[in-house]
């Protein structure tokens, strides 16, 4: 095999019958008229003067289309740069600078904001609507398909994602064809997804969860999916009768528990619910138990390392846990101080080594040695232990980290966007229980001596440089922050005195 990811996961549908996407009106598309427009798109990032190792970013909306570009850079050994589609200017002229990106696609009605940013950075902007009009789409169609892939080995790059940290500024996981075949292997064999399954995809497609979970697992079990632009819940209690899978984050759950139309009747043809990118309340899961019959299977995943931990298909799913290793994943707990293994059962940091981990982050040899040990293991920032029955328990984060909806907001941004506004002397962001995210952004703001807030002023900065999802939900003017003898920022003191901030809905 000359290009063993796309070979295995791609390859084999050329010319295929086989149902790949099912829109929302009924419409299918199969695996082979998506494989002949993966060749044009392939063609189309030759002809922009993309190659093996270039960048191409994305800022799209959900479309087969951009799954089209996903694989076409698979085939082509281009790196593949997804991006939120929620993020500023500010924010898309950090990742086109940092990444050096070759191309940019964006979408129609962001052409002439991106502009200027595209030839600072000396990149190729083009376009794609949620349609799939645009530019890339005329020079597709007019190009010559490319039909032999590119030679990639397993270590060659082949996705860059962004995740922030906890300094503010982000950083591109650099993952491997590697890690995402053997990622997509494992869970494939795991969850037992076979041909006839039906996968209910409605999240975002430029995160590891939607995009290497979702994705990569239905090509190589050559399934198909039920394609949604978003998490409606209308459209969601339409289209489970048709399921037999679902992925989602917590959010997905608690919406359709609050809904009076869910419950057994709409989950017939479901096989299997699966939950991750942030905590599932065993209440949750109890609660869905309920109301559907189904137990969902929890797991544990990162950007750096695709998924790491599952409850099994076939054992006993437990609530508040993310179940066992994945097979070819090592999973240890040490003391977060010293880095020495704890005692079974003690609660440390969980690191994992294993061939889904990821090479390290693009140009930033220091913090990939900062989180990657010598000997492969990562330091993943989350704090659990192992039962006595091997079962993985997240009890909490070391890292200063918000998981809003399974989207990941680390408070540094936020607090270095407030501290420049210049009446505010300091800030300090957490997160606060939230009913339907599971954790909402909040700002505790303190002012200058004698200044006065200017509310409106602040959110609008606030919004001009921040994505929505980062944005705090609620902003508390205080008269001092609260301190540890060390003069650090009582974060913890903070949580607890705004912990009923957003009041559970009736
Ligand atoms: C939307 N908003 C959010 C938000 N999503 N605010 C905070 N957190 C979020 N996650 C904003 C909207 O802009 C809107 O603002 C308001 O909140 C309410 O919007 P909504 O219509 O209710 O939200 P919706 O569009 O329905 O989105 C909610 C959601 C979505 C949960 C469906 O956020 C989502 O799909 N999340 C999935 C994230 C994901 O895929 N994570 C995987 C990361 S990978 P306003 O002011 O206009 O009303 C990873 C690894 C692993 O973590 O293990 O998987
Ligand atoms: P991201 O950087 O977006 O990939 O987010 C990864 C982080 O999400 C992990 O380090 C965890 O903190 C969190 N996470 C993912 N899955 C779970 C889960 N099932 N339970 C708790 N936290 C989770």
């Amino acid at each position: 095999m000359t290009n063993p990811l796309f070979d295995t996961l791609l390859a084999p549908h050329l010319g295929s019958d086989a149902p790949f996407v099912i829109h929302p009106d009924g419409t299918t598309q199969t695996y082979g008229a998506f494989m002949i427009n993966v060749n044009r798109a392939a063609g189309a990032l030759a002809q922009c003067g993309l190659r093996k190792g270039d960048r191409l970013a994305l800022q799209a909306e959900k479309s087969v289309e951009v799954l089209e570009i996903y694989a076409a850079c698979l085939m082509t050994g281009v790196l593949f740069l997804p991006l939120n589609t929620g993020y500023t200017a500010e924010e898309i002229d950090y990742f086109l600078g940092d990444a050096e990106a070759g191309a940019f696609i964006c979408s129609p009605s962001r052409e002439a904001e991106f502009a200027p940013i595209a030839a600072r950075h000396n990149t190729k902007l083009l376009t794609l609507s949620k349609s799939g009009s645009g530019s890339f789409s005329d020079i597709a169609r007019a190009c010559a398909p490319l039909e032999t892939a590119v030679a990639c080995g397993p270590d060659d790059i082949a996705a860059l994602l962004y995740t922030s940290g906890t300094t503010g500024r982000s950083k591109g996981a650099m993952l491997t064809h590697a890690n995402l075949l053997s990622n997509a292997e494992v869970l494939v064999d795991l969850w037992q997804i076979t041909q006839s399954d039906r996968l209910l995809h409605a999240l975002p497609v430029f995160h590891a969860h939607g995009l290497f979970v979702a994705v990569n697992t239905t090509w190589l079990s050559g399934s198909s999916m039920i394609f949604h632009p978003a998490f409606n819940i209308d459209n969601a209690l339409a289209a489970l009768p048709q399921a037999s899978t679902m992925m989602g984050v917590p959010t997905f759950y608690t919406r359709l528990l609050d809904d009076a139309r869910f419950g057994k009747e709409v989950v017939g043809n479901m096989r299997l619910f699966i939950s991750g990118s942030a905590p599932l309340l065993a209440e949750t899961h109890a609660q869905f138990e309920e109301r559907s019959g189904h137990r969902i299977l929890e797991r544990y995943g990162m950007t750096e390392t695709g998924m790491n931990t599952s409850n099994p298909v076939a054992g006993e799913r437990r609530a508040g846990t993310v179940g066992h290793p994945l097979p070819g994943v090592t999973l240890r707990i040490t003391d977060p101080a010293t880095g020495a293994a704890v005692a079974q059962g003690d609660i440390g940091m969980i690191e994992v080594a294993g061939s889904n981990v990821f090479q390290g982050y693009w140009r930033m040899p220091e913090k990939t040695a900062e989180e990657l040990r010598a000997d492969g293991f990562l330091i993943t920032g989350d704090l659990g232990r192992i039962d006595d029955e091997g079962y993985v328990h997240i009890v909490g984060r070391s890292k200063d980290l918000i998981i809003s909806g399974g989207y990941n907001v680390y408070p540094k941004e936020v607090e270095m966007v407030i501290d420049d506004v210049h009446w505010v002397r300091e800030s300090a962001v957490i997160g606060a229980p939230h009913p339907d995210f599971g954790e909402g952004v909040v700002a505790v703001v303190v002012l200058v001596a004698g200044a006065a807030a200017d509310m409106v002023a602040l959110t609008e900065v606030i919004s001009t440089r921040l994505a929505k999802f980062k944005q705090p939900k609620k902003i508390i003017v205080t008269e001092a922050l609260p301190r540890n003898t060390m003069g650090k920022v009582q974060k913890n003191v903070l949580r607890d005195l705004h912990r009923d901030l957003f009041a559970r809905k009736a």
